[in-house]
């Protein structure tokens, strides 16, 4: 079952469930259980009942109000448009858990050995990616630094929290990051994950609970009508279990519902490819639908401070 958050006038969020081309607004319900994803979740922890089946009884007599074409076509311009599938509390992202992106940082970085060793580590690597305002949805745009010169997409598998803990859904992610700022030095790695449009969710939620999943994933990135990057891989090539990962998360750390989990990349551009500004960026996720965020480059909100600065971030914008 896919569940999408979306917008009809701008200024509200409600709940849809896709049935095929259509989706229906479930917030036309009179129960108040599908008026935010917090009272769903309540809802359906009070009626000791999952997800997937309370949805399915409730939802039995509500007509399809929208197609599922409007929402993937909006913009937040022009509603009816596609919110993040949940407003996530916090977004979390783990790394190094394909061997290709273990690769490709342990060539890339100043400080050798340290993405080998988290590849092969009980321990993986858990970092805080952002939360609502680092977060943007399908269509929206995703931001690149104005004071770096090497932006990669990074699509990954994405899991969603409940209220205990548990793994209520799956989405894709774009865990948009700073490869030069990162590759200078690991200490470096909140600046080149955390920043305004740093991450895209979305387009929908496959809720349900589900083992380890497989899921196909693609990434294609579109400059001036033109493909200049494509690959995919399968969810399965990952070297962790989605339960090691939420294990690992949740230990000593009580994060909170309705919180997103990136799950890493295993696809990961040559090194000469950077985003430019107005590239669209495709993320397909099986099961989920396809991610689509044009790219916007995030300005400095405070200005080199001196002449030394000026030129460093000069050299940096070409
Ligand atoms: O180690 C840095 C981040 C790795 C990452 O984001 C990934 O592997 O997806
Ligand atoms: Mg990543």
């Amino acid at each position: 079952m896919n569940l999408l958050q979306f917008s009809r006038t701008g200024a509200d969020r409600r709940i849809g469930l896709v049935e095929g081309d259509s989706v229906i607004d479930l917030s036309q319900s009179s129960s108040g259980a599908f008026s935010s994803w917090p009272a769903l979740l309540q809802a359906v922890e009070a009626e000791g009942t999952e997800i997937t089946e309370f949805i399915l009884q409730k939802s039995d007599r509500m007509s399809s109000s929208l197609t599922l074409a409007s929402l993937l076509g909006g913009r937040q311009d022009r509603p009816p448009f596609l919110l993040p599938p949940v407003e996530a509390a916090e977004v979390w992202g783990c790394g190094v858990t394909y061997l290709r992106s273990r690769d490709a940082r342990e060539d890339e970085t100043l400080v050798k050995g340290i993405y080998d060793r988290v590849y092969e580590s009980e321990r993986p690597e858990l970092f805080f990616k952002g939360n609502p305002r680092t977060v943007v949805a399908h269509n929206e745009a995703i931001g690149i630094r104005e004071d770096s010169s090497w932006n990669v997409p990074e699509p990954e598998l994405a899991f969603v929290l409940g209220v205990d803990g548990e793994i209520i859904g799956l989405t894709a992610g774009n865990d948009v990051s700073s490869r030069d700022i990162e590759r200078q030095n690991p200490l470096y790695l909140p600046q080149a994950k955390i920043y305004d449009r740093s991450c895209s969710l979305g387009p929908t939620l496959l809720v349900g609970r589900r083992q380890q999943a497989d899921l196909g994933i693609s990434m294609a990135v579109i400059r001036d009508g033109a493909e200049v990057f494509q690959a995919s891989t399968r969810t399965s090539r990952m070297k962790r279990s989605l339960d090691e990962l939420r294990s690992h998360l949740l230990r000593c750390n009580s994060v909170p519902p309705l919180s997103v989990c990136l799950t890493g990349t295993g696809i990961v551009p040559p090194d000469d490819f950077t985003l430019q500004e107005e590239d669209r960026v495709e993320i397909e996720l099986e099961k989920v639908g396809k991610l689509v965020n044009e790219v916007v480059k995030v300005r400095m909100r405070i200005p080199p401070r001196n002449p030394e600065e000026r030129r460093n971030l000069e050299a940096y914008s070409g």
